[in-house]
């Protein structure tokens, strides 16, 4: 792991300090979003919670963490030099060598100097008189900013699901998204895991490893297809990086801004055999790419099932015991839920210091001190990790209490599900940007370059306003209106909406549900370029002082 070096001493924070624009969150988004900033030449304050920056990749560093995005896409490409200069080691990075990435690119752009560490933001309410924000964080500091970006991540609020006794537990217990930065070992130990989402998947063939027992509390069994990781030829890697740019460019004009071929006919166009083929193709170059095999595999149920079926079977060829092949097996929308991507995952139910424990015909019913009951069973554990996902999309921005005109909180704002203009900005909340947010591709794309656009979007737009005299900007209702109106009818013509999933907030009892990402990155560019284009068509901007004297 790198170390916590050049943590710049800041001022007493109890004073009002002032900047031009502040940003909450140091990972991929918030990193780069200073560096635009700074280059516009505004003074900016970055606070982030964690005593590191890196952001998702800080936080999950469970084993096996690894991320579904190929290494040679998952990286900025704002930088020529920065994006030939990084040298990746495998077909999929995993989470230490993302996160040694972010570190370098901190330094190479001498970014930590304006991030204040181990900070966390409480509170932020936006002072009409002043035409201000004001951010409040947990040691205290209080500081106002003409500009407040939220970079606050999309799965980032952690999910620590309400299981009577989960505080009793009296042995060692981790989140997947809170995972120590120190070597955890698990020899010898009974550990449960519970939760077969991504996470989950990807550190149960690494803990069966070390275990005595592992134990896998599943509730919903999820789609997975295999990695096939590999370590990147270096001949690849520097024929990508000859011409990188036309790389970049032919991704970013994929559905979610990711290279990879997709099929163009219906899955019912072709023979059983050319289907066939076309699925074992895919299944053994591995990656999320198996479902862009045909064009309609997430337009109908009954497409999406020949994929689904296809998973399922390669599931019980598998797995060796019948009845376990049959639990893992997913009954659901294929991709519905983010589609997992694996390196013996199914497999690993072959082992015999494996067991799979169904806790949906028996949900758990407490955790004790020394382990897990359910179906009138107790698990002895000595580790219980908690593989149990995020308040996605919105849970992070509600975490923190933000208030806009008129003291208005983002609470209320969403309390029917969340509301934004583009996902970039809140109508009643003036000069508010938030990176990926609700109602933007963010997670149905390749999160990197969907925050590089978001974050020159938003730069963009604060540099026309500083060009043209404007202090203010806000969205109007009725954009707002239209676009969430917009958001909506794109998700309900697929069927993404038609099974529990974050992308819903289903994860989340008692959460609104509200189809949040923007399905279509391409799409989504063009319509944001159009309306900036256009003056920041759906915007009011104005100078403050005019703003005042019109109200
Ligand atoms: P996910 O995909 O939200 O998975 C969380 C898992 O935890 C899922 O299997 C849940 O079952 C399970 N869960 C949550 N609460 C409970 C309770 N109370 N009892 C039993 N099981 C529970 O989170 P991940 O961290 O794996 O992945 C998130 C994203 O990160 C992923 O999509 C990638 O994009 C990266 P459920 O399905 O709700 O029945």
């Amino acid at each position: 792991m790198p170390d916590q070096q050049h943590q710049p001493d800041f001022p007493d924070s109890r004073a009002t300090i002032t900047f031009d624009a502040v940003i909450v969150g140091a990972g991929f988004a918030g990193l780069y979003m200073l560096h635009r900033l700074r280059n516009l030449g505004l003074s900016v304050r970055v606070f982030e919670t964690a005593s590191d920056i890196g952001g998702t990749w800080f936080w999950n560093a469970y084993p096996g963490a690894r991320c579904d995005v190929e290494s040679m896409e998952y990286s900025y490409q704002f930088s020529d030099e920065l994006q030939r200069e990084w040298e990746w080691t495998e077909r999929y990075a995993a989470q230490p060598e993302i996160l040694r990435y972010i570190h370098h690119v901190a330094d190479r752009f001498d970014l930590r100097r304006d991030v204040q560490l181990n900070t966390r933001v409480t509170a932020a309410t936006y002072d009409e008189t002043t035409g201000r924000w004001l951010i409040e964080t947990d040691d205290g500091g209080r500081v106002s900013a003409q500009y407040c970006v939220m970079a606050t991540g999309c799965l980032s609020a952690r999910n620590v699901p309400n299981i009577p006794g989960l505080e009793r537990f009296a042995r060692d217990q981790y989140h997947t998204g809170a995972w120590p930065h120190r070597e955890i070992d698990f020899t010898g130990r009974r550990v449960g895991v519970i939760g077969t989402g991504s996470s989950a998947i990807q550190s149960i063939p690494m803990i069966a490893k070390q275990a005595e027992h592992l134990y896998v509390f599943q509730r919903t069994p999820a789609y997975s297809v295999p990695a096939h990781n590999h370590l990147l030829d270096p001949k690849i890697q520097a024929r990508i990086k000859a011409n990188y740019k036309a790389f970049r460019d032919r991704a970013r004009k994929g559905r979610a801004a990711i290279l990879f071929t997709v099929g163009v006919k219906s899955v019912f166009e072709v023979t059983d055999e050319e289907r066939e083929r076309e699925f074992q193709t895919r299944w053994a170059n591995g990656g999320i790419q198996f479902l862009a095999a045909y064009a309609d595999l997430f337009d109908t149920v009954e497409a999406n099932d020949v994929a689904a079926e296809f998973i399922r079977r390669k599931i019980r060829e598998t797995v060796k015991d019948p009845n376990v092949a049959a639990l893992l097996c997913p009954n659901t929308i294929a991709g519905c839920k983010r589609l997992c991507v694996d390196t013996d995952y199914f497999a690993t139910y072959n082992r015999s210091n494996v067991t799979l424990v169904d806790v949906n015909s028996s949900p758990i019913d407490e955790i004790v001190p020394n382990g897990l009951k359910t179906g009138g069973r107790l698990y002895e554990l000595d580790a219980l990790v908690l593989a149990t996902g995020f308040d996605a999309m919105t849970g992070a921005l509600r975490r923190i209490d933000m208030r806009g005109k008129g003291g208005y909180p983002l609470a209320e704002k969403w309390a029917d599900g969340p509301r934004s203009y583009l996902g970039v900005a809140l109508a009643g909340f003036p000069n508010l940007f938030t990176i990926t947010g609700p109602g933007s591709p963010s997670v149905l794309a390749n999160m990197v370059p969907a925050i590089e656009q978001h974050v020159e979007w938003i730069s963009d737009c604060i540099k026309y306003m500083r060009d043209h005299g404007h202090e203010r900007i806000e969205a109007t209702r009725e954009a707002e209106d239209d676009w969430v109106s917009h958001v909506q009818d794109i998700a309900n013509a697929s069927v993404y909406p038609s099974c529990d999933s974050w992308y819903l907030g289903a994860n989340i009892p008692g959460k609104p549900r509200v189809f949040a990402p923007y399905i279509g990155f391409p799409d989504y560019v063009e319509k944001v370029d159009a309306i900036a284009h256009d003056g920041y068509r759906g915007f009011e901007l104005s100078r403050h002082r005019e703003t005042q004297l019109a109200g």
